[in-house]
């Protein structure tokens, strides 16, 4: 069976997928944005175990991913990434947000998920330039399908009218 890329608008807290991803902080210790409403809606098992993976290995790197249960939420799974801070382009940004996405799509398929929810990473808080962005996020997505099998559906949940239109554009529809 070929896998699905669907975009849509609303509140990723309220996906029922498999697998959400959060953009997270390396800290792990929650946030505003996206990290606020995944832990406030979670409930504090969420929070509890991010503090243990920190204390047993560690804060999580830029572009690297980890994941938890899903406390209250519908989905059966957390994965928490972190997104780069956009500093114009001089840091690796976009191999970096990349990393996101497959690290976040390799470690579902390794919990045995088949579908995942993706924000908008970095294109909040962070100041990735939203078209790029969505650029990064759409291709790469695309790419490291066919290395994760397992995965049969993807969805882009944006929370701004913006983020989604450009979505939509990456995608030719
Ligand atoms: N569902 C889906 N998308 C959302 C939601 C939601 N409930 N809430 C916000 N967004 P941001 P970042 C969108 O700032 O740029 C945190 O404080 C939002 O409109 O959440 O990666 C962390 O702790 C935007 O399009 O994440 C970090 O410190 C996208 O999610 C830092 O922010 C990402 O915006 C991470 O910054």
């Amino acid at each position: 069976m070929q896998s699905t890329i669907e975009i849509v608008m609303g509140d990723i807290t309220k996906i029922k997928c498999d697998a959400i991803v959060n953009a997270a902080k390396s800290s792990l210790t929650g946030g505003g944005g996206v990290d606020g409403a995944i832990h406030k809606a979670g409930g504090s098992t969420i929070l509890d175990e991010c503090k243990l993976i920190v204390a047993q290995s560690g804060e999580c790197p830029t572009g690297e991913a980890v994941i938890t249960s899903a406390g209250k939420l519908p989905a059966k799974y957390v994965i928490h990434t972190v997104g780069p801070v956009w500093e114009g382009g001089t840091q690796s940004e976009p191999e970096k947000l990349a990393n996101c996405y497959r690290n976040s799509l390799f470690l579902a398929q390794e919990h045995g998920c088949t579908s995942i929810a993706f924000p908008n990473i970095s294109a909040g808080v962070y100041g990735y330039p939203k078209k790029d962005a969505a650029k990064i996020a759409y291709h790469t997505v695309k790419q490291t399908l066919s290395q994760t099998p397992a995965i049969k559906k993807v969805v882009f949940v944006c929370f701004d009218e913006e983020n989604y239109q450009l979505m939509l554009k990456e995608s030719g529809k």
